[in-house]
């Protein structure tokens, strides 16, 4: 199945296709024609279910942490609820897609809370930014939660290291599941992958550089206080029924995340916040 999608275009050849379907960016293709972002072969594309690869939007939870007292569906359920399209622009050198969700698309009985949010994917030369914006049209102030689960395309995760991180803590969701609190150090050197990979990094003050090893930089507003990085992994990839058992070679996930603390959004207000890969 095609599900409703967009594409934008510039004239040196940069394209980025992105699904109405949770506002879900499926590919984002530089002028040399290389695709930067992973989509698996097996992502079940039936316009329900979360899509393996590309841009997730993980909102207004992140994984299965519960907000508020809620259980909502594993990462929120912006990713498999129905955007429409708000507007679109394309000149020579930018072309823009907004997208928007309300309360009107959400049908979950844990959720009543009214919002508006917009996601605008922005496609300049060699450059692709998505930024994600949620205003509280309730009366009543309510948390939230909001990861970019960026899966970026690698030839080899054998090869890969991501820069960038090194003196920021971060909790190992696989070392120390049981306990977020836990926080380690990894020391000066870029992070590699030789296994599963799932760490939740304070966000760093400068960019991330994932040389794959065609470069790749990563930068997110401050909004966006943490970065997730994953991998799953050779044993964990054969569990995922929509990732194939080498899937895990040709992908990580550099994830733009608020979610540590939850923003508690006042009625009337609007958060916002933003991840832009660059090529290099
Ligand atoms: O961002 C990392 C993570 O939370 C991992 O723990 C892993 O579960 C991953 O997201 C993918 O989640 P998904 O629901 O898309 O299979």
């Amino acid at each position: 199945m095609t599900l409703p999608q967009v594409q934008l275009r510039l004239p040196a050849g940069d394209a980025v296709t992105v699904a109405l379907h949770g506002a879900h960016v499926l590919s984002w293709q530089t002028a040399d024609g290389r695709e930067r972002l992973y989509l698996s072969p097996d992502a079940v594309l039936d316009g329900k279910s979360p899509i393996r690869g590309g841009i997730p939007v993980c909102f207004p939870q992140f994984n299965q942490r519960v907000l508020a007292g809620r259980v909502l569906p594993k990462h929120g359920f912006a990713r498999t609820a129905t955007w429409s399209v708000q507007g679109q622009s394309e000149t020579p050198h930018k072309a823009q897609l907004v997208l928007r969700l309300t309360t009107d698309g959400v049908h979950h009985p844990q959720w009543s809370h009214r919002f508006e949010a917009h996601l605008t994917v922005s496609l300049t030369p060699g450059a692709l930014s998505v930024a994600f914006a949620v205003t509280n049209t309730d009366d009543e102030a309510w948390p939230f939660a909001v990861a970019l689960h960026s899966y970026l395309r690698v030839d080899d995760i054998a090869e890969v290291s991501l820069a960038g991180l090194s003196q920021q803590p971060y909790w190992d969701a696989v070392l120390d599941a049981g306990d977020p609190s836990r926080l380690s150090q990894q020391g000066p050197t870029p992070l590699r992958f030789d296994g599963e990979t799932d760490r939740v990094y304070a966000a760093a003050d400068g960019p991330l550089t994932l040389s794959t090893p065609v470069g790749l930089r990563m930068e997110q507003s401050a909004g966006f206080t943490e970065t997730v990085v994953w991998n799953p992994g050779a044993v964990l990839a054969t569990q995922l029924a929509d990732l194939p058992d080498d899937g895990f070679r040709h992908m990580v996930c550099v994830e733009a995340a608020k979610i540590n603390v939850p923003v508690l959004l006042l009625p009337g207000q609007t958060w916002t916040a933003s991840q832009s890969l660059t090529a290099l």
